[in-house]
């Protein structure tokens, strides 16, 4: 008889959903499906997890561990041919050179010499930050700061809010006007729109504000496009009429605020004609906007992470988050802000990471930490301490991190020591000295939240791991015994983990939000239980209706001392992006570049899919240009264009559309082996930080556009 199991999926997506695998007599998974219980989910996956079986028994898996053959130089090697380069060996040989080199370069240059580099490529608890941490902290690694994706969206909010909570995806219907900032829901977050649906079926109207024309920008009622980077001038206008208007909710400011007064002087500088100037939109337009968002109720914006990868980012993200503090959007269903909703879930990361065995580590104090988004400098700065030694997993950084050349010179250095866990051969895989095949979500059992939605859920692992792939606490739980590190910590099951992350042996410190919470629970429940909201019978939580907040001063905070304690700009501000129309670099590098993410994959998961590849098969290798950009440069629909600056120059297909402005341009991730010339949109990108906690600038970047050398005319098509 064949089963069913409940997994999640646990790639990075606001949605998490629920997905039911069924699976035959001989252990195949067979069939997936949206949980049809799971009150997001809803039945329903995207297109590309939809084909998860593509991936899961993908020909191109790696299966087992190996070693890069001698002599064999580090570069990008051919797609699909990868493993002529390297040589299979056992795990019991993997685990020994692992262990004895990390040994023999943590005794000669100090632990903090070996850099782990890890992201999101699962968000199980377990996948994402467990073993793992434990085992970098009692090596004394470097500490890896993990500011590639959304660290400054959430330190803005946390800095106004104090915590990363949002409105309720399920809240959604019941707003009369939606705000889409910055937000592709089409692309990213496809289970919120159902919820859109049924407000506008409702009467709810749905505004977006994106440079780019979006699938969600073309099926609303109205899409502004704003200029790049002048996210904060708009919401800085906006608070200006607000406040010149008196459409502010002048009870909750009162109650539930500080740095009204400060924040009003700020706004003064904001007059609709200067954000005109600024933001591209006019003034009508932006007076419209706001009287529609400050008279309307209840109003939301679903805010998303493509400000925030501005230079003014920290400061956009807080002057958005301000404007339903202003309007007391917060007091009624179906209003207020969602931008994450994972602050919600109160694990107890302490007990799954361990950050105290750095004490006992041969370093015995904290470690140093690196900023992710810098990986190229931290490669080929050679000053001690240097790197020598870095450990991929969950994470593709020769394709998704800026300034790919600087990375890729550091990948290639002979003397680094790298080691990459993977499901494929990506284009950083191609750089290791050693591979070690990983599981896919459904060979291995997580516990995962969301960052879209209030439920905790079980993901079970459905079938076997292909070949000798394994997951990640057991690696990592199987190095940390070769390295003969005695805590017991390191012999945890899976189970014990899920136990800890839920505090389920400490109910009287569990968090109310996770009460009762257990594996069983869960399993009982068919995988997913939501948080367990005070004065939610009705499942109406409202995070921001009234306080105390988790502030330093238990207000909203306008006005933040602890920002100003920093050295940074208590008050949000326009600060034009250093590369952006509005500098003198614009005299060279005319057009803003938006550096996307593919609707039809993850970041650079799924590009070597030929399934998915040809779900995206319009984007690949192209470059989206306005017709007034276009002509005057000789170009034409379909020609074969660079695209360059100072990083590097790109060769790319012309597509003069009118998906961007004049201005503009877009084009999106893929992985490198896969591009025409060898390199992805990052090899534009920089590696400048941006204004709050030390974000990466992606959509900050100024680029020209010629038509291509006659030499790469004749290229063949994409593969
Ligand atoms: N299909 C698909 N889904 C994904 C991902 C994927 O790669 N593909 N990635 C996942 C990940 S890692 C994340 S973090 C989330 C992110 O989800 P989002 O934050 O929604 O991701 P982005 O696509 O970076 O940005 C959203 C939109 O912001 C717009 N934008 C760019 N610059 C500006 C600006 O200055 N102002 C305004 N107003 N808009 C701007 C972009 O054009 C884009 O349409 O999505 C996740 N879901
Ligand atoms: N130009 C540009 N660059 C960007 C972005 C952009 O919008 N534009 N977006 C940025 C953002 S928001 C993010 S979050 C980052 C994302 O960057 P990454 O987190 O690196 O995301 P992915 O590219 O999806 O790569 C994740 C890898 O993890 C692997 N993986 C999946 N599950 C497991 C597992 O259980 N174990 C192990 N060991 N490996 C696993 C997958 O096979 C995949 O290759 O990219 C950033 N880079
Ligand atoms: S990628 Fe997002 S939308 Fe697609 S199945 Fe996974 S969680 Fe759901
Ligand atoms: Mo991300």
């Amino acid at each position: 008889m064949p089963r069913t199991v409940h997994a999640v999926c646990s790639h990075d997506c606001p949605d998490s959903c629920g997905i039911l695998v069924t699976i035959d007599e001989s252990g195949r998974a067979t069939q997936l499906r949206g949980d049809p219980n799971h009150p997001v989910t809803r039945g329903f996956l995207c297109g590309k997890v939809a084909k998860y079986l593509d991936r899961v028994y993908s020909p191109d898996r790696l299966l087992y561990p190996m070693r890069r053959r001698p002599g064999v130089p580090k570069t990008m090697l051919p797609h699909g041919r990868e493993s002529e380069s390297f040589e299979r060996i056992s795990w019991d040989e993997a685990l020994d050179t692992i262990a004895n080199r990390l040994a023999s370069i943590a005794r000669e240059h100090g632990p903090e010499s070996i850099l782990p580099y890890s992201y999101a490529g699962t968000i199980g608890q377990l996948g994402y930050g467990s073993m793992d941490r434990r085992f970098f902290h009692r090596l004394g690694a470097s500490q890896l700061d993990r500011t590639i994706c959304s660290e400054t969206g959430g330190q803005a909010l946390i800095s106004v809010y104090g915590r990363k909570l949002g409105t309720d995806t399920e809240a959604f219907p019941h707003a009369k006007l939606i705000l889409a900032w910055a937000a592709n829901i089409h692309g990213n977050n496809i289970h919120l729109w159902p919820f859109v649906e049924e407000a506008r079926r409702n009467g709810a109207r749905l505004v977006v504000l994106d440079p780019y024309a979006t699938r969600t920008a073309r099926a609303a009622d109205w899409h502004i496009p704003i200029n790049p980077g002048t996210d904060s001038a708009l919401a800085l206008g906006m608070m200006h009429i607000i406040v010149r208007d008196r459409l502010f909710d002048q009870d909750y400011v009162s109650r539930w605020t500080c740095g009204f007064d400060q924040l009003r002087e700020r706004i003064a500088e904001y007059p609709p004609d200067r954000v005109s100037s600024i933001t591209g939109i006019s003034v009508a337009d932006i007076e419209r906007l706001t009287r529609d968002y400050a008279t309307t109720q209840p109003a939301v914006i679903r805010l998303n992470y493509g400000v925030q990868r501005c230079d003014n980012g920290g400061a956009a993200t807080r002057a958005i988050a301000m404007l339903p503090a202003l309007t007391g959007a917060w007091k009624h269903y179906g209003g207020g802000l969602q931008l994450s909703t994972s602050g919600a879930f109160k694990w107890d990361s302490t007990a799954l990471q361990r950050p105290d065995l750095m004490l006992a580590s041969p370093l015995g104090r904290e470690a140093r930490v690196v900023n992710m988004s810098i990986l190229g400098q931290a490669l080929t700065d050679l000053r001690e301490p240097a790197v020598h030694a870095l450990f991929v997993y969950n994470s593709n950084p020769a394709a998704v991190a800026p300034d790919q050349a600087s990375v890729l010179r550091g990948l290639a250095r002979a003397d680094l020591f790298t080691v990459v866990h993977e499901q494929f051969f990506t284009d950083t895989a191609d750089y290791a000295d050693i591979v070690l095949p990983a599981t896919t979500f459904f060979e291995h059992k997580d516990i995962q939240g969301a960052y879209g939605h209030y439920y905790v859920q079980l993901s079970d692992q459905a079938i076997a791991p292909l070949g000798e792939s394994r997951s990640n606490v057991w690696l990592f739980s199987q190095l940390a015994q070769r390295m003969g590190f005695p805590e017991p910590c390191f012999r945890d099951s899976v189970d014990d983990l899920i136990a800890q992350a839920l505090r389920v042996d400490d109910p009287e410190h569990q968090h109310p939000w996770l009460a009762g919470i257990t594996a069983e629970t869960l399993h009982d429940a068919g995988g997913a239980q939501r948080l367990r909201f005070e004065d939610d019978s009705k499942q109406r939580f409202l995070p921001f209706a009234e306080g105390p907040f988790d502030t330093p001063t238990g207000r909203i905070e306008f006005y933040s001392a602890s920002l100003a304690a920093q050295g940074i700009d208590p008050l949000p501000a326009f600060v034009p992006a250093p590369e952006s129309r509005h500098t003198a670099a614009s005299e060279r590098f005319p057009l803003e570049l938006l550096a996307r993410k593919a609707d039809n994959y993850m970041n650079s998961t799924f590009p070597n899919l030929p399934g998915h590849r040809q779900m995206e098969s319009a984007y690949n290798g192209v470059l989206e240009l306005h017709a007034d950009d276009a002509t005057p440069r000789g170009i034409a629909d379909g020609d074969f264009v660079d695209v360059f600056n100072d990083r590097g120059s790109l060769a790319l297909r012309a597509h003069v559309n009118g998906s961007v402005r004049p201005g503009v341009v877009a084009a999106r991730l893929d992985w490198n082996k896969l591009s025409e010339g060898g390199h992805n949109v990052n090899l534009l990108t920089s590696q400048r930080l941006n204004d709050l906690a030390g974000g990466p600038t992606f959509y900050s970047v100024l680029v020209d556009v010629r038509p291509a050398a006659s030499s790469h005319q004749n290229r063949s098509d994409l593969r």
